[in-house]
């Protein structure tokens, strides 16, 4: 079997974005990952642990872990069976079944396709893949950061990082992977979009939040509670995590500006990450001295997303009229 199943994927610096941003922007470029997005790390390192010897995987998803976990399984000679809310874009559905995967359309947000996922584990005896709350995801999505500094070489750092955040697995890795290579001292702006903020709503509480629905286009970050371990991560000292929100028309317009001048099309949930480059958080985060006036390089994760095309850019488009 493959050693692992995701690529190392390019290091890029964005002339562009750097001039946006007054600072080198160097972009990670998990949307050139198999099926599109960084989700192939952790759930390829999961799935090798833990479902080799496995009848059938169920995973519950947005689209993407989903896409990742059909991937693995097809690679692995074993069945797949995905199940997503009906908020997920139509497209993904032919995505996912092009890669094998039985495809189930249950609720409307992500926590109703997990409950089904959960009881069909259960009763088929299938193994759960879980999409974002697992140490397996966790430690695969880590090897994103190894990558980076590789790339960037000794003795060059990032200033900041920015990641996008839907239940926190992506977070979690990326804090893992700075651990590993020692950049506990980097701060990280965790993004979400208004309407699928439970991370940002569980830090201004101080504790764990379920949402009470999911009212953001960018589907991908729609989950209604965030991960324990997120939540830990930002009740801790050690680490300074920054978590801020975009709308989704702000979100939306990264995702056009970034296809634009990068050529490259992502996900709203992606976009989320984007946008404070475009939209000036970046330079509001200095001047409120929140991160420093003279920024080393900002690292973006551009997390990327399948359930994306031309035609879904223009249903958004119209839907949040920009
Ligand atoms: N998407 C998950 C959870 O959805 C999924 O099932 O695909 N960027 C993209 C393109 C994503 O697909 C996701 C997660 C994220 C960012 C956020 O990652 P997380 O969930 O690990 O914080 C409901």
């Amino acid at each position: 079997m493959a050693k692992h199943f995701h690529l190392n994927t390019p290091l890029l610096e964005s002339v562009s974005m750097s001039k946006h941003v007054g600072t080198t922007v160097y972009l990670k470029m998990e949307n050139s990952q198999p099926t599109g997005s960084f989700k192939i790390r952790g759930i390829g390192h999961l799935c090798q642990q833990l479902a080799t010897q496995s009848k059938g995987v169920v995973c519950s998803s947005g689209g993407n872990a989903g896409m990742a976990a059909a991937y693995v399984a097809r690679k692995m000679g074993v069945p797949a069976t995905i199940v997503i809310p009906s908020s997920s874009p139509q497209l993904i559905v032919q995505r996912l079944q092009d890669l094998g995967a039985s495809v189930k359309i249950i609720g409307k947000v992500w926590d109703d396709a997990n409950a089904e996922a959960l009881r069909l584990a259960e009763t088929e005896g299938l193994t759960y893949v879980p999409p974002f709350d697992h140490p397996l995801l966790w430690q695969g999505h880590a090897s994103l950061m190894s990558e980076v500094a590789a790339s960037l070489g000794p003795g060059v750092k990032p200033g900041a990082v920015l990641v996008a955040v839907g239940g926190g697995g992506l977070l979690c890795g990326v804090i893992q992977g700075l651990k590993d290579v020692s950049w506990t001292d980097v701060p990280i702006i965790a993004m979400e979009t208004v309407g699928a903020d439970c991370f940002n709503a569980a830090v201004k509480a101080g504790r764990l939040v379920t949402l009470d629905d999911i009212t953001s286009e960018a589907k991908c970050l729609g989950a209604k509670t965030v991960c324990k371990k997120a939540f830990e991560y930002s009740q801790c000292r050690e680490l300074t995590i920054i978590s801020e929100l975009v709308t989704d028309q702000q979100a939306l317009h990264a995702v056009q500006t970034f296809l634009d001048e990068e050529r490259v099309l992502v996900e709203m949930a992606c976009g989320a990450a984007l946008a404070p480059v475009y939209s000036g958080l970046i330079r509001r985060l200095q001047e409120e001295g929140r991160l420093p006036g003279v920024l080393g390089p900002l690292l973006v994760i551009v997390c990327g997303g399948s359930s994306i095309d031309t035609q879904q850019l223009t249903n958004l488009k119209n839907k949040l009229q920009t």
